[in-house]
């Protein structure tokens, strides 16, 4: 056997640098090089690997959880086939990556996690950044990954990873099981070199499958679909990932089935198709909320049925309502007691589309679904329009990015108000179009995920739209885009305080506490005093940005015209309205004081209570159809 004397740092480096995916004849290298921030635990094991191996480049962040929203939105963009390794230090920088590895895995979305681990051989224990157990010398704070890995596993001894690497690679390109995969790397084992043998580091390619749905299962959808009278599509984020937005299409046109789409899904039909019901759910439209009320046949592609796609459960009102669930993942396949296809969804429409044959829902039906499309863009035109008023609103602004937006261009978001406004105003052309994480709706996604989104587009325009709370939590990521050389738009919306959290507050009876951001008022002990004076542009600007800053509708056009044209990331700050809102369409369960001293609160659970009853199960199953 031919071998090859490495160090666990350097063979990580080597193998990683060696895989490559393919899908549909398309082959992509796998992965586009390692974000990290170095420390004791990893600079001399990983670290020196990396310096040996500058083909594989290295990207130093500010803040370990950037590094992994960075490779989680690379990896959104290229449809989970390519993303990166992420490496930190032990300790604090380890524990950093935690909120980015659970946004990874309940996105499904692939990312390699090596944080640096306590020494193996424990004679030094406790390391400095050690957390130590007096009921076990085999825990690290690296075990707080297990919960969000959807692998996880420790390297002790250097052989270890021979027989680990090919595992991380399965699970990663696997779209069935893919999320954050974690390799903690004890800070002694990365330096301890041994004889590799060197067919581990061939090039390697992964196949990404293309699952067929089981015969039997599509036969039974297909007499559930002639069998119904209004069904509606639910596309989800799998429908883009698996890129099945064109066979989408051809069904919808083939049956005239309306289609609604989750957050993930936004962009699985282009906004303006006739069949195109808009956002679904909680923060859906009002068109795709009556269609989903009353339709008989749910039929979710790629989705995981969120609550806010169900609308806490209450969006799907028909008593015979039936589910089929196409899903690459039997685990989503069998929610709601769906007739379960699980199939890549590409693959699986494809034949659909052939046995369906001349099935159509009927013309009543479809113009319905395409008036309801109109209505719907004739609604987002009003809610755009400019009132003069100062400051602005959230949607007018939403307006004017969208006007300055490409179709290929992207919009990007995750937390806040903003992701639901989106939702449903954006007029998405492109599949790849809208970025929201809404998975795990993470605060500080945004300016972190606006890199990676560019890196894996470099040819598109990346809008980040993103609250001031948002960007109060992690905006330094701007130094890494200044770094790199990286251009993306930031459009900074600043209402002072939590305009989403506290519209929350508000309808839960609670008043807004706690939402603004305000000096602390001597007398009344809240938080209640004058509005803190935070310099946005300021703060932008210190890190290297180019600033912007726009005060209404008028100054906000010129700054995106002048945005476009710049090299570098750009950050245009406009003050928005904390209390002028988009209306919304269906409910979502967040459950209010049942006793209370305040007023509101107790009228507000009145309310829940009431809302509460459009509350179903979905456990009737397809069987009567199966006989
Ligand atoms: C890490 C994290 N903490 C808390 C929350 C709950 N949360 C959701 S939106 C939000 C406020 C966001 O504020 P901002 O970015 O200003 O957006 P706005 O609500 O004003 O639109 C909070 C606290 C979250 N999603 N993520
Ligand atoms: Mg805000």
């Amino acid at each position: 056997m031919k071998t090859n004397r490495l160090t666990v740092g350097q063979a990580i480096v080597r193998f990683l640098k060696n895989q490559y995916v393919e899908r549909d004849g398309i082959e992509n290298q796998f992965f586009a090089g390692c974000l990290g921030i170095f420390g004791h635990g990893i600079v001399a094991g990983v670290g020196e690997g990396l310096m040996e191996n500058p083909d594989f480049r290295y990207y130093m962040t500010r803040n370990e959880q950037a590094s992994v929203h960075i490779a989680t939105a690379y990896a959104k963009m290229k449809n989970r086939m390519g993303t990166f390794a992420c490496i930190s230090s032990i300790g604090p920088g380890a524990t950093n990556m935690i909120t980015g590895a659970a946004c990874a895995t309940i996105n499904r979305l692939p990312v390699l996690i090596m944080p640096g681990d306590i020494f193996a051989r424990r004679n030094v224990a406790p390391v400095l950044q050690q957390l130590e157990s007096p009921f076990s010398q085999d825990i690290s704070v690296n075990d707080c990954f297990k919960p969000v890995s959807k692998y996880w596993d420790r390297i002790s001894r250097p052989e270890q990873l021979i027989m680990s690497l090919p595992e991380v690679m399965r699970v990663l390109t696997s779209p069935a099981d893919t999320g954050a995969v974690t390799l903690a790397l004890p800070q002694d084992v990365q330096a301890e070199a041994i004889d590799f043998p060197e067919e581990l580091f061939l090039k390697r390619i992964w196949r990404i499958a293309r699952p067929r749905p089981d015969t039997e299962a599509l036969k039974e959808a297909v007499s559930l679909i002639r069998n119904s009278v209004k069904p509606v599509i639910i596309a989800g984020g799998g429908v883009i990932y698996s890129e099945a937005t064109e066979i989408l299409k051809k069904i919808t046109e083939q049956t005239g089935i309306p289609v609604a789409e989750t957050f993930a899904g936004k962009g699985s039909l282009p906004y303006n198709h006739p069949s195109n019901l808009g956002a679904a759910g909680a923060t859906g439209t009002p068109g795709a909320n009556k269609f989903a009320s009353e339709a008989d046949l749910i039929i979710g592609i790629g989705t995981r049925y969120s609550d806010f796609t169900t609308a806490s459960k209450t969006a799907f009102q028909n008593p015979d309502v039936k589910f089929i669930n196409i899903n690459v993942a039997e685990f989503d396949s069998y929610k709601h007691c769906a007739l379960p296809v699980t199939a890549d969804a590409k693959a699986c429409l494809e034949e659909l589309s052939g046995l369906l044959g001349d099935y159509r829902v009927s013309d009543d039906y479809t113009q319905l679904a395409a008036r309801a499309n109109k209505a719907w863009d004739e609604k987002v035109s009003e809610i755009f329009r400019v009132s003069e008023s100062i400051p602005v609103s959230q949607a007018e602004v939403i307006g004017a990015v969208s006007g300055y937006a490409g179709p290929r261009d992207v919009v990007l978001c995750a937390a806040g108000s903003l992701p639901g406004d989106l939702h449903k105003l954006w007029r998405t052309i492109d599949p790849k179009g809208f970025h929201l994480e809404y998975g795990y709706s993470t605060m500080g996604y945004e300016c972190a995920a606006g890199i990676g989104a560019k890196m894996a587009c470099p040819d598109r325009e990346i809008f980040v739209m993103v609250g001031d709370g948002n960007y109060l939590m992690m905006n330094n990521e701007i130094v890494t885009a200044i770094q790199e050389g990286i251009k993306v738009i930031i459009i900074l919306l600043n209402n002072n305080g939590f305009g989403s959290i506290g519209a929350l507050s508000q309808s839960i009876g609670s008043e807004r506490f706690g939402t603004k951001y305000r000096y602390r008022d001597n007398k009344t002990g809240l938080l209640t005093g004058e509005t803190l004076p935070v310099n946005f542009a300021q703060n932008a600007r210190s890190l290297g940005a180019y600033v912007i800053e726009a005060s209404d509708i008028d100054t906000l056009k010129k700054a995106m015209a002048e945005a476009k044209k710049q090299t570098v990331t750009t950050v245009i700050t406009i003050e928005t309205d904390l209390f002028k809102g988009v209306p919304g369409f269906a409910w979502w369960d967040v459950p209010v004081a049942e006793v209370s001293e305040i007023d509101t609160v107790r009228e507000a659970y009145k309310g829940y209570r009431e809302s509460k009853k459009k509350q179903r199960y979905y456990l009737k199953g397809t069987s009567e159809i199966k006989k």
